[in-house]
């Protein structure tokens, strides 16, 4: 037995030289000195000896056991190294490498549209006042001139919240109150730019959420051949120098007298085509002057104050600009859609 343990100790000093890695290790450590190794079977069967060589066997085993623990811890510490070497040389940055490109987002179109609106306005003296998307029924209706059971409450499908009385707005002419109330009794050139919500049946030309963009001007001497002209200047700048602009009757609550504002079809020319439904024409904007109850509600007296306002939406000038089909590309999300612009 003590030539078998001699032999194996041999074999471990030699089997250990080639353990390059840390299964290797393990594999080397099970086999000689783990639990179940050989070595220590062979020292657990030394009660088979007979009693004169069982010190000496067991003197030289346990020996030889330490000798190859030591023999494994150093081993053990030597291929940590090595794998950690090995690790740290694979995850070692290139500097040479090119770097990765970083996405870099556009400006939705919508807001694109916003921004050059914005723009125009401002030269023309008008800022942009934000007022709220979460309004009351009595400052989205009835401060505009259309109070509970109007039949005009129909041009307005309406989300209600659970809380009685508060909605999201239909549209931006609730801001004309909040800003009447802001400014009153001084002059104003505001547009209220912002999102409006209606219970709409979706289609190719409507949506449930759309941008809308007021403007209010408020002063004394204030006629409808102001808002005429500023109602041209702004088509000009917006869709072309040349621009055609034409003023039809049309019917608002809060506003008298009321008109939709057309421009001519800037696809066909006003030759006619699918996107006019061969009119020639395209409406881009309600607007009228402001009715004497809605200046009221807003704290000037309309015997000394006059003003125009109107209200157009930025998705549906966008689709002309752009020819776009459909208006539920806008909050569809698709960049295949969005990256076009
Ligand atoms: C109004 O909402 C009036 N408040 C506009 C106004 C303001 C008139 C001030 C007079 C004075 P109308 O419902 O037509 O009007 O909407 C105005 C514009 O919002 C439309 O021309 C259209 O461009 C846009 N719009 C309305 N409904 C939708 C919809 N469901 N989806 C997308 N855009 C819409």
């Amino acid at each position: 037995m003590l030539q078998q343990l001699e032999s194996l100790y041999k074999e471990a000093c030699s089997a250990i030289e080639t353990a390059s890695d840390s299964d290797a290790l393990q594999a080397w450590e099970s086999k000689f000195i783990g639990r179940k190794g050989e070595i220590t079977s062979l020292l657990r069967s030394v009660g088979q000896l007979p009693k004169e060589e069982r010190a000496n066997f067991g003197k030289r085993a346990n020996e030889i056991k330490d000798e190859l623990t030591a023999l494994y811890t150093e081993r053990e510490e030597l291929v940590r190294q090595r794998e950690l070497a090995h690790s740290l040389e694979e995850g070692e940055i290139d500097v040479t490498l090119p770097g990765r490109p970083i996405p870099v987002g556009g400006i939705h179109p919508a807001n694109q549209t916003l921004r050059e609106i914005y723009d125009i306005w401002a030269d023309m003296g008008f800022q942009v006042f934000r007022t709220r998307e979460v309004e009351d029924d009595e400052t989205n209706f009835e401060m505009l001139n259309i109070p509970e059971h109007h039949p005009a409450r129909d041009m307005w499908d309406t989300f209600h919240t659970t809380t009685p009385g508060v909605i999201l707005r239909t549209h931006t002419s609730p801001g004309q109150i909040h800003a009447m109330r802001h400014f009153a009794p001084g002059p104003i050139r505001v547009i209220l730019p912002g999102m409006c919500y209606r219970y709409e049946q979706i289609s190719s030309r409507k949506e449930i959420q759309f941008n809308q963009v007021e403007g209010l001007a408020v002063g004394t001497n204030i006629r409808l051949s102001d808002l005429k002209g500023t109602i041209a200047a702004f088509a000009r700048r917006m869709l072309g120098e040349n621009q055609k602009v034409r003023f039809r009757g049309s019917y608002f609550p809060f506003t008298e007298p009321s008109m939709e504002v057309d421009v001519e079809c800037i696809l066909c020319g006003g030759k006619g085509c699918s996107v006019c439904k061969y009119t020639g024409w395209l409406e881009i904007a309600g607007c009228g002057m402001v009715h004497p109850t809605v200046l009221r509600n807003g704290g000037y007296d309309p015997a000394i104050h006059s003003g125009f306002a109107f209200g157009m939406g930025p998705e549906r000038i966008t689709m002309l600009k752009h020819d776009i089909k459909d208006i539920r590309y806008f909050w569809g999300n698709d960049l295949r859609f969005l990256e076009q612009f």
